[in-house]
């Protein structure tokens, strides 16, 4: 194929729509991995998975432009994937630390940040760093689980919420849960859709119901994969039956055009469990359609 946006050599294991491996003040949005899972309580290997999401993505690079979106990403964002955050395997507060430091610069330069997890702790310093420069955020969460267990400590990826919260990171009333199904207090501060609720919704109506809440408020947007029902993401740590599908998420995700997102992430990608590639490959779509939206709200 002759394609004059094609180089001749695409950087070796990097996001494929990422143009450039160093950001700079023309950059629009910083991808890094943090392949981080010691806050896992089920199945460990997240750690593994912004390797396996970038290899995935060489399955999307060859479209121009993404069905059915009306422009090409290449065009619109400048995205430099900067490769995965350093840090010393089995110290989680340096983990936390070097999270905070490269979230801090991204700020500095005035770029989104999207981050490949790593396990769903990840999600809690790169909110931390977020809110020290520019204040609160309100919070769309896809996930199988609240992450909201007051009784975890500080490295527990099921009290991410509750500690997010309590440290006065998110937006009072602007906190929504999408398809939850597993047990959580009913006296939750956050809105929670629950995956039934959303098995035989309208994408365009749980949309406008997401809109309704977060109105202009500043987005941080946090994917956990096992949201998406482990028929279809079978490789995550702590897989839970019932879930919502691919093409309900990505009609969900296509409808929220002209929200003002600030941040995004895709976490708890586990490798090891997964099978031909679905799971990074599901992954890699999802964030592909993600960065489509931040480039439409461009
Ligand atoms: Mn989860």
């Amino acid at each position: 194929m002759t394609n004059a946006n094609y180089s001749l050599y695409q950087p070796a294991n990097t996001f494929v729509f990422a143009s450039k491996s160093k950001m700079d003040k023309d950059t629009d949005v910083v991808i890094a991995g943090v392949p981080f899972d010691l806050a896992t309580s089920g199945r460990p290997g997240a750690r593994f998975a912004p390797t396996a999401i970038r290899q995935a993505s060489a399955n999307l690079g060859w479209e121009q432009r993404r069905h059915p979106w009306k422009f090409s990403l290449r065009r619109k964002l400048k995205i430099a994937d900067v490769g995965d955050v350093n840090f010393s395997h089995g110290d989680a507060p340096g983990a936390m630390q070097a999270v905070r430091e490269h979230i801090g610069k991204v700020m500095d330069l005035g770029a989104i940040p999207f981050t490949f997890g790593g396990d769903h702790l990840v999600t809690l310093p790169v909110l931390q760093a977020m809110v020290a420069k520019r204040g609160p955020v309100a919070l769309l969460h896809f996930d199988a689980h609240t992450d909201d267990y007051s009784g975890g400590s500080e490295f527990d990826h099921g009290s991410v919420f509750y500690h997010a919260r309590e440290q006065g990171l998110l937006l009072d009333g602007k906190v929504m849960q999408l398809g939850i199904r597993t047990d959580h207090s009913s006296k939750t501060p956050f809105e929670v859709i629950p995956a039934e609720q959303l098995w035989y919704a309208k994408a365009v109506d749980i949309a406008e119901r997401i809109k309704q809440t977060m109105g202009d408020a500043p987005v941080y947007l946090t994917f956990d994969i096992d949201c998406i029902d482990p028929a279809f993401a079978p490789g995550t740590g702590t897989p839970v039956i019932g879930g919502i599908s691919p093409h309900f998420i990505l009609e969900l995700l296509r409808q929220l055009q002209g929200l003002n997102f600030v941040g995004m992430d895709v976490v708890e990608v586990c490798p090891a469990y997964d099978h031909s590639q679905i799971t990074s490959l599901l992954a890699a779509t999802l964030a592909t359609d993600m960065l489509y939206l931040l480039a439409s709200q461009k």
